[in-house]
């Protein structure tokens, strides 16, 4: 795949927007700044980067736990998210609902979700809608590795595939799920493999590359829009800290860790180089970009940090009740 300089720095931007976000984030829960819980996203910019800059805003997303990325990506607000970590009444929930339900469905983003799994059959009914408006556009699931362990991506797998739903499922393979290495809850290697026992494409592709990513992505798309079918992609990445913040991952190998932080693995280092490389752009223009994302992820804080708390009469507003007993 051939890319013009903007798609290239495009895909620089929002990896350095979701690093900033998450360290920044990282820092002010360190702090005691934000509550609730933060499952952070570094290390696997790559992927929500390649993905998102395929899809049109038409296209629709689900997320999980570890949603950040997937909503900046997709070009969600980021005061806004700042906001709702803060717990402020200008959050994406007016501060009711924190990391893990951020949802924007003027952006194609149906929401992140706190439970393991449950994104990719909603995804399924996402691409149904999709397919009933007649609308030109995919349904895409993001999970982990952990998720491809539950019934519902299988069955998902199986009812998106013969329905023929434009649906597009993005396993994020970062090893382990919470403390438990991949080996140890699957004997297959490739979660891509999976795929073929329901009549879908399969690849893996290295997830800590946004061209890659990217150029799968792609196909997938065509595939989908041209009712040709679904497709796994199983995007191999590392994360860089434990499961949420509070777990030291004692469980990771200090070597592997060593090595998937290294300006080889990371995908934002090794992008960095590679642009350097070909020449796509120089020092001072990444550095440039840096510091714009900087200051966007700075002013979302003085934001957050100016703007009121939700008040005590809204406690009940926007919060789903069944009819009064
Ligand atoms: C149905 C359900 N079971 C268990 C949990 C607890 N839990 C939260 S995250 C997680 C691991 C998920 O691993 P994976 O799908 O690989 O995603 P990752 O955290 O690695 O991004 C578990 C077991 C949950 N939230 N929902």
């Amino acid at each position: 795949m051939k890319l013009t300089k903007d798609a290239y720095l495009s895909l620089y931007e929002t990896m350095l927007r979701i690093r900033f976000f998450e360290e920044t984030a990282r820092e002010l829960m360190l702090g005691g700044k934000l509550g609730g819980f933060l499952h952070l996203y570094s290390g696997e910019e790559a992927i929500a980067a390649g993905v998102c800059s395929e899809l049109t805003k038409e296209d629709c997303i689900c997320s999980t736990h570890r949603g950040h990325g997937h909503i900046i990506a997709k070009g969600g607000d980021i005061h806004k998210m700042m906001a709702e970590l803060y717990g402020k009444a200008t959050g994406y929930s007016q501060g009711k609902s924190g990391s893990m339900h951020i949802a924007d469905i003027g952006m194609g983003i149906i929401g992140a979700n706190g439970i393991v799994g449950a994104s990719i059959p909603i995804t399924n009914g996402v691409a149904f809608a999709l397919r009933y408006l007649k609308k030109d556009a995919v349904a895409v699931a993001f999970f982990g590795d952990g998720a491809s362990n539950r019934g519902t991506f299988h069955e998902a797998l199986n009812l998106a595939s013969v329905w023929n739903l434009p649906t597009i499922f993005i396993c994020e393979n970062n090893h382990f799920g919470m403390s438990t290495p991949q080996g140890r809850a699957m004997k297959l290697k490739r979660i891509s493999d999976r795929a073929s026992a329901y009549g879908i494409a399969g690849v893996t592709v290295d997830g800590n590359d946004p061209v890659a990513v990217k150029e799968a992505t792609h196909e997938a798309v065509k595939r989908a829009k041209s009712g040709k079918g679904q497709s796994l992609i199983e995007c191999v990445t590392w994360r860089h800290h434990g499961h949420y913040i509070g777990d030291p991952a004692a469980y990771k190998d200090p070597a592997e860790q060593k090595l998937w932080l290294s300006e080889e693995r990371d995908p934002i280092p090794r992008f960095e180089a590679r642009l350097l490389k070909e020449k796509v752009a120089n020092a001072e223009e990444l550095d440039g970009l840096k510091n714009k994302v900087r200051d966007v992820i700075s002013a979302s804080v003085a934001f957050a940090e100016s703007s009121p708390d939700p008040s005590p009469e809204s406690m009940y507003d926007f919060v789903y009740m069944p009819d009064e007993a």
